[in-house]
């Protein structure tokens, strides 16, 4: 198949699992065009069945607001002109999902109608917080309604979606995913884990875009009350707005020294095996991608019980979940596990083993390409 693939390009979640999905189809041998306005940031190195379609946006003194939608679906409808695509995946609703209702609509416009039906991928803040904002509702539940096929990270995504959105499409959970084979723990993680802890102090992580939503400042309480029992370190991945608060904070409880603000980093796959425990502290989570990331690297994850966490963690089994703010349980369950080398090799092993069982990628992008193939029928 050709498929034209549209997401946020920087760092974030959606981003990543559109680029890990072109990368996968890929190499399954599919032609994949990404269409965005910069290249996403996992894209690295050449790959003879993926193309990059730069998105210009023009600007004049009138555009306060330059148009990225218009040309955005401008873009979409040259590309899959020129390149003969069979569809258009577009990650997160708002706008990409309504650029490429006009893309479709630019084809079938023109002299010899050419159909590109086109998928939505719902991925979160999409819908519960930027979708809810009245002044996107309306057109994002319109661009959903209008979509060929619509799927969602987790149940808990597709509930609140028909719930809030009251949409009538039938919408597929299929859920993110990692490859096993890239996020692993080997012997090379024991070398880089020494960089890090030279003196064999405990590995913990955190892995975000340092949004409000990732109460980064709780992994820093989480870490100080750990760093009181035991000697560690906390790994900070990647970089947003609440990142200087986090450094404040870690500088105004003492353990400036032990919490090792790395910004963003693009092979986060060397990073995270060095860990023993991943903190996840969000207000909120369609899915916790970066939880998922780390089990695959047999790295525990301690998360807030929100959203989709609790399908993707087993409390108890494969990582702990505890109540949004509740910082002193998360500290316990992180201390107890620490002090526990047979319990955490036990939890780390099924965490892996969960990673590899639901979510591995050779399980995963399967179910896209069968999905695509019915959309694709129907249009037809
Ligand atoms: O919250 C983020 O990290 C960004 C956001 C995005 O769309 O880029 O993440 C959402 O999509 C991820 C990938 O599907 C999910 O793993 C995250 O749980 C989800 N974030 C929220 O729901 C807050």
């Amino acid at each position: 198949m050709k498929i034209g693939i549209t997401c946020y390009p920087t760092y974030g979640g959606s981003g990543v699992v559109a680029t890990e999905l072109g990368l996968e189809l890929a190499e399954r041998g599919h032609e994949i065009h990404f269409i965005s306005y910069a290249q996403p940031i996992r894209l690295t190195g050449p790959h003879p069945n993926i193309h990059y379609h730069e998105v210009e946006v023009s600007r004049y003194p009138l555009f306060d607001y330059p148009p990225y939608d218009l040309a955005l679906a401008t873009r979409m409808a040259e590309v899959s002109e020129l390149y003969d695509i069979d569809l258009l995946h577009v990650h997160y609703a708002i706008p990409h999902s309504v650029s490429a209702l006009l893309a479709k609509q630019m084809l079938a416009a023109k002299p010899r109608g050419r159909r590109l039906p086109f998928v939505t991928t719902l991925h979160g803040t999409d819908i519960t917080l930027v979708g809810l904002d009245r002044s996107y509702l309306p057109i994002t539940r319109f661009s959903i309604e209008q979509s060929d096929g619509v799927t969602a990270i987790s149940e808990y995504l597709r509930a609140r979606t028909v719930r809030e959105f009251d949409v009538k499409n039938n919408i597929q959970v299929i859920y993110n995913f990692v490859n096993c084979d890239v996020y692993v723990r080997d012997s090379e993680s024991a070398q880089r884990r020494a960089e890090y802890a030279p003196k064999g102090e405990r590995v913990l992580v955190h892995l975000s875009n340092f949004r409000p939503v990732k109460r980064v400042t709780d992994t820093i309480e989480i870490f100080d009350r750990v760093r009181k029992k035991m000697p560690a370190k906390l790994l900070m991945i990647g970089d947003g707005p609440d990142r200087s608060r986090a450094e404040w904070l870690a500088v105004q409880k003492g353990i400036h020294d032990d919490v090792l603000f790395l910004g963003k980093q693009d092979q986060v796959y060397e990073k995270l095996p060095v860990a023993d425990i991943m903190l996840l502290p969000s207000e909120l989570e369609s899915f916790g991608l970066a939880a998922l990331e780390a089990m695959a690297c047999e790295v525990v994850p301690i998360a807030t019980r929100v959203g989709g966490i609790p399908e993707v963690i087993e409390h108890g089994k494969s990582g702990y979940m505890a109540d949004v703010g509740d910082v002193d349980t998360m500290a316990r369950y992180a201390i107890e596990l620490l002090s526990d080398e047979a319990a955490l090799h036990k939890m780390a092993k099924e965490s892996r083993g969960v990673a590899q069982s639901r979510f591995c990628a050779t399980k995963i992008i399967p179910q896209y390409e069968e999905f695509y193939r019915r959309v694709l029928e129907r249009s037809s």
